[in-house]
């Protein structure tokens, strides 16, 4: 399981000097690239008064101006792209906060990068060139599928691009091919297990050694119970779209103790979620990355929203983050996907029959995350419509919801006052009573 002398990339057993030093050469070159090719991020500079030549020291970053999902928004679909279009290989997308999505690229050196970081990840998680790995992450502009898929490739593993859903297939193939490694969302590989369960088919019977597993938070109760139905290692990726996709951060088999981050390729920092303040490391907040190879899409302190802390360096001489305990926005995570509540409330109000009063409800019905809408109708139409005209109505937005969102729900119409109203302050929308990780 651990890897042999000559296994890893240099730099990943590299001194602390030579890892800053390698860092700062980066972050000159990255906050250069970004200021000159990305318009919207200058003037953001220009406005604090701060330029690239300014920064002489890694901590100098922190008087740089963030990037958030809003200025992704406000310049969709390519506003913050530092290469021209034409020199982009490949476009993914991320949720926004609203109907549009959040569009990221790369060009063939990003996707390379990408690939070859996927592949150390593989790597340390104990997979090795010559491996089976099925890829059940969902394939199309989900980066997960794609991502998984090159650095599955470059590790020289045999690439099984299976995607998500499914079940019995995946049971199948796993039967049939005898892969030694699978990439999937936690909560899905439970409903994998499940069916293997059924099929009657022991936890020794199965070929897989181990999965690497992320695009959700997933705690050690979980880890065990997917450890002891596969008979595997489960190992934590971590990654978001607009920082690459998965493999910003991976654990290590040897020590199962938080994502490594790729520090020669994103320099990370905590800060306080309330005041943008940098923390001392071991203490939680924020998660703010730069990109320090990145071509068409740098980000310049992108704040991620996730809450955590970054740990000490143990396996590989790059520090590791802890669990995600939270996030600092409004963002769900349903089966993997990212969900804003906005984005629901959109399509409700596209309907003009409804009222625009509603709530999200998530709970975990068996291993995966359950929705249900509830809205209610207009007042003018409230007791005059039969239940079939109701149900339509239900459809209707199941249906947008699924294709735009990208989600199932089960929506529920309620007649006009149904929902309680709050007279002060805003209106409670979401009620998840999933269990915490
Ligand atoms: P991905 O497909 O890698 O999940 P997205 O951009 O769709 O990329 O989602 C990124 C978000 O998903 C992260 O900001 C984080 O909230 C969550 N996420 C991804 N990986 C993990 C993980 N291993 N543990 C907890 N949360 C994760
Ligand atoms: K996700």
């Amino acid at each position: 399981k651990k890897p042999l002398p000559g296994e890893l990339d240099a730099i990943e057993t590299a001194s602390r000097d030579e890892i800053s030093a390698l860092q700062l050469e980066r972050l000159k070159w990255s906050l250069r690239h970004t200021y000159d090719n990305v318009a919207p991020y200058r003037e953001k500079c220009l406005a604090k008064g701060v330029h690239p030549d300014d920064l002489k020291t890694l901590s100098d970053l922190s008087s740089f101006p963030f990037m958030t999902k809003l200025d992704l928004r406000d310049h969709y679909p390519f506003g913050l792209f530092a290469v021209p279009r034409n020199k982009v290989a490949r476009l993914h997308a991320s949720s926004g906060t609203t109907g549009k999505s959040v569009v990221v690229g790369y060009t063939q050196q990003d996707i390379s990068n990408w690939a070859d970081l996927i592949a150390r990840s593989l790597r340390a998680a104990g997979l090795r060139a010559g491996d089976m790995v099925q890829n059940s992450y969902g394939y199309g502009m989900f980066t997960g599928g794609l991502g998984a898929h090159y650095g599955i490739e470059r590790l020289g593993c045999t690439a099984v691009p299976m995607s998500g859903g499914q079940t019995e297939k995946q049971v199948q193939q796993i039967m049939d091919f005898k892969p030694d490694g699978i990439m999937v969302t936690p909560s899905y590989s439970l409903v994998i297990a499940e069916e293997f369960e059924r099929q009657g088919i022991a936890p020794e019977d199965i070929s897989l050694k181990v999965g690497v597993f992320g695009a959700e938070p997933w705690g050690e109760g979980m880890r065990a119970e997917i450890e002891r139905k596969f008979g595997i290692d489960a190992i934590d990726i971590y990654g978001l779209t607009e920082v690459m996709g998965p493999g910003v951060a991976c654990e290590c088999i040897e020590t199962k103790d938080g994502p490594v981050i790729w520090e020669d390729h994103f320099y990370p920092e905590i800060i306080d979620p309330e005041t943008g303040e940098v923390l001392p490391d071991g203490e939680e907040g924020e998660l703010v990355f730069t990109s320090l190879t990145k071509e068409a899409f740098p980000v310049i302190r992108y704040r991620t929203r996730d809450l955590t802390r970054l740990l000490a360096p143990t396996a590989r001489s790059f520090r590791r983050i802890g669990k995600i305990t939270g996030r600092s926005d409004d963002m769900l995570i349903v089966r993997g996907v990212n969900v804003f509540p906005t984005q629901v409330e959109e399509q409700i109000l596209r309907d003009q029959r409804l009222s625009g009063n509603y709530q999200i409800h998530l709970e975990r019905d068996g291993h995966l995350d359950a929705v249900e809408i509830r809205c209610e109708l207009q007042r003018s139409l409230s007791g005059k419509l039969g239940a079939s005209e109701v149900q339509q109505i239900a459809k209707e937005l199941q249906h947008h919801i699924k294709t735009i969102v990208g989600i199932s729900t089960k929506v529920s119409v309620l007649d006009a006052d149904a929902l309680p109203r709050t007279l002060t302050g805003k209106a409670k929308r979401v009620f998840d009573t999933r269990p915490k990780q």
